[in-house]
């Protein structure tokens, strides 16, 4: 008999090696352990940056702080985990910025689709005093925002047909898909308009939601895609990269408050190159997830401009109704910063 081996998938792209871990060591103020919970898998950016925060501490503190990481929502949901945050009950977690408008309403400025057309930009919104502004203002809601980081570009994937078209969502006489979102009325707006039944769900039940055909897609980017193998029940993939989202890596206040000024330097400086490092992980990921998701049998439709114009123009009603109620100056801050990254 022969033995025929399958090809196997590499589980990572060639990834950078995070930064060499440098500065100070901080002094001896107690040992703690941190708790944190994230959405993703152990092979996302998510996860592997969140490994190098631990490690940051864990080496400038003599191994006095600790940051044990649970993937795969296993301490729950990311509004749980908030919950949990501002309760005391978790120490860290590591959201999208979506589900944290309840917050900080002012995030929603980023579910608005397509006002960030490429990583630079987006990357020098993250890095502008309006989205520190954005981090301040969590100040006495019971948890401390860190930084921002890449969750990325979502692309549309679902299990009935190929989308190329706004027309192939909301499905005319077929019918529109039923998709998954996150708990964010921007988000459900945009798909409501696209002619879609939008069903905001927690991620972690979403795979299991679509296995039984209880949606007939979600929205993600192509690391989420791959990591948590959601091409196992999802045929058709399409570029859509409507909106892009950011990640927040937090901490609950009550952990912050515990810590000696001299860890909480130390966790703040860790939390910015952990998020710088995640963001280089995810612009790795990208297109490599894509392209692996192809070879592992999904159907991918990358759109032309004109296809993605076409959703531009459809999805306007999403600004007519959101950008009064998030501020049409703070949607034309960020206008600017964008601008400024296109004319360089
Ligand atoms: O840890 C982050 C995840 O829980 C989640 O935010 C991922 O984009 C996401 C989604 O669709 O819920």
């Amino acid at each position: 008999a022969t033995l025929t081996l399958g090809m196997a998938h590499a589980q990572t792209p060639d990834l950078s090696e995070p930064p060499a871990i440098d500065g100070e060591m901080v002094g001896d103020h107690g040992s703690h352990t941190i708790r944190m919970g994230i959405g993703l898998a152990e092979t996302s950016p998510q996860y592997l940056s969140s490994q190098y925060f631990a490690d940051i501490l864990a080496e400038r503190s003599d191994g006095r702080l600790t940051v044990n990481v649970f993937p795969n929502s296993q301490l729950g949901d990311d509004v749980q985990m908030m919950e949990m945050m501002q309760t005391g009950t978790l120490d860290m977690s590591y959201p999208s910025s979506s589900p944290a408008t309840t917050y900080v309403p002012e995030l929603a400025a980023f579910d608005l689709p397509f006002l960030l057309p490429t990583r630079e930009a987006a990357v020098a919104v993250m890095n502008s005093d309006v989205a520190q502004g954005m981090l301040d203002a969590f100040d006495g809601s019971g948890i401390k925002a860190l930084a921002f980081s890449e969750n990325g570009y979502r692309q549309l994937s679902n299990s009935v047909r190929p989308v190329e078209t706004p027309e192939d969502v909301g499905g005319l006489d077929m019918g529109g898909l039923t998709i998954r979102t996150m708990e964010n009325p921007v988000h459900l707006s945009i798909w409501e308009t696209l002619g879609a039944n939008p069903t905001p769900m927690a991620f972690g039940e979403l795979f299991s939601a679509m296995e039984q055909g209880v949606v007939d897609g979600q929205e993600n980017p192509w690391s989420t895609i791959l990591t948590s193998n959601f091409h196992e029940v999802q045929e058709y993939g399409s570029e859509t990269r409507h909106v892009y989202t950011p990640f927040i890596l937090m901490m609950s206040e009550r952990t912050w408050d515990d810590l000696h000024p001299e860890y909480q330097e130390l966790v703040q400086e860790a939390a910015r190159k952990s998020a710088a490092y995640e963001i280089q992980l995810a612009t790795e990921y990208d297109d490599w997830a894509r392209n692996q998701l192809e070879e592992r049998g999904m159907q991918i439709t990358r759109l032309n401009d004109e296809q993605i114009a076409a959703f531009q123009e459809a999805v306007q009603p999403v600004y007519d109704e959101w950008a009064p109620e998030i501020g049409e100056d703070l949607i034309a801050d960020i206008r600017e910063i964008v601008d400024e990254t296109m004319n360089d």
